[in-house]
């Protein structure tokens, strides 16, 4: 009879233990600032797990001494800047761990990145109202695109350590940018300058087939 407290309990806990979990999943892929770790579902369709980190651009890896590295900030803000290596290392310092996912299909769990938190940035710069989307041109003449909003997540930096060892020359020294949200192609090694625009700009890969946007979850893997 379905009056037997007992089953009736159970019944209860069993339905609060599955939706709890589902919010957990839920909250995994769509609310910011959970830790990849703390992920229900950690490892988006379509990619494996790798150990060790893939080395991915266009053949070029620019040799940028930190003594002659600048960042450039302009476009649409209020405050453009452009900062040296030792100005740069000035501003306040964040670490974040998080997830990388390549478009190829790898994934790499766990990255500690130290570096400027793209928050902090845009407090300093201060986006015009008009300014919609970020552009990021890169030593070795790479670019790419993301929305501003993108960039306002608290887990983005701009990295110059991984793992607590400074970035090597392959994946991106001085300073790389992270945005752990998007497929890693999102993340320009080398970069040189920041570009916030009202206009969107489609970078390297964007114009040659690449989705605009860059979610993992979603497969935004490619434009056809
Ligand atoms: N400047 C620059 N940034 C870049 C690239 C590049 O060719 N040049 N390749 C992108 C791609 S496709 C990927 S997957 C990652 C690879 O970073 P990694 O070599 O550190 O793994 O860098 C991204 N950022
Ligand atoms: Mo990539």
């Amino acid at each position: 009879m379905s009056d037997d407290p007992k089953s009736g309990l159970l019944g209860q806990i069993k339905d609060k233990l599955i939706s709890s979990k589902e919010k957990t999943a839920e909250q995994g892929r769509h609310l910011t600032g959970m830790p990849d770790a703390e992920r229900a579902d950690r490892l988006p369709p379509g990619q494996h797990r790798v150990d060790k980190w893939p080395v991915l651009d266009l053949g070029i890896q620019p040799d940028v001494p930190k003594e002659s590295w600048e960042l450039t900030i302009d476009g649409a803000v209020e405050n453009p800047v452009t900062w040296d290596w030792s100005t740069f290392m000035d501003q306040p310092q964040i670490s974040h761990v998080s997830d990388i996912h390549c478009v190829t299909t790898w994934s790499r769990y766990d990255n500690r990145w130290d570096g400027v938190a793209g928050t902090h940035l845009l407090d300093l710069v201060k986006p015009k109202a008009d300014a919609k989307h970020l552009i990021f041109h890169s030593y070795d003449g790479y670019t790419t695109n993301v929305r501003l909003e993108m960039f306002q997540d608290a887990d983005v930096l701009l990295a110059h350590s991984w793992e607590g060892a400074p970035l090597t020359r392959e994946h991106g020294a001085p300073v790389r940018v992270i945005i752990p949200k998007w497929y890693f192609w999102k993340s320009a090694k080398w970069i040189k300058r920041i570009e916030f625009s009202a206009i969107d700009q489609p970078g390297f890969w964007e114009v040659r087939g690449y989705n605009n946007d860059g979610d993992p979850w979603k497969e935004d893997r490619y434009s056809m």
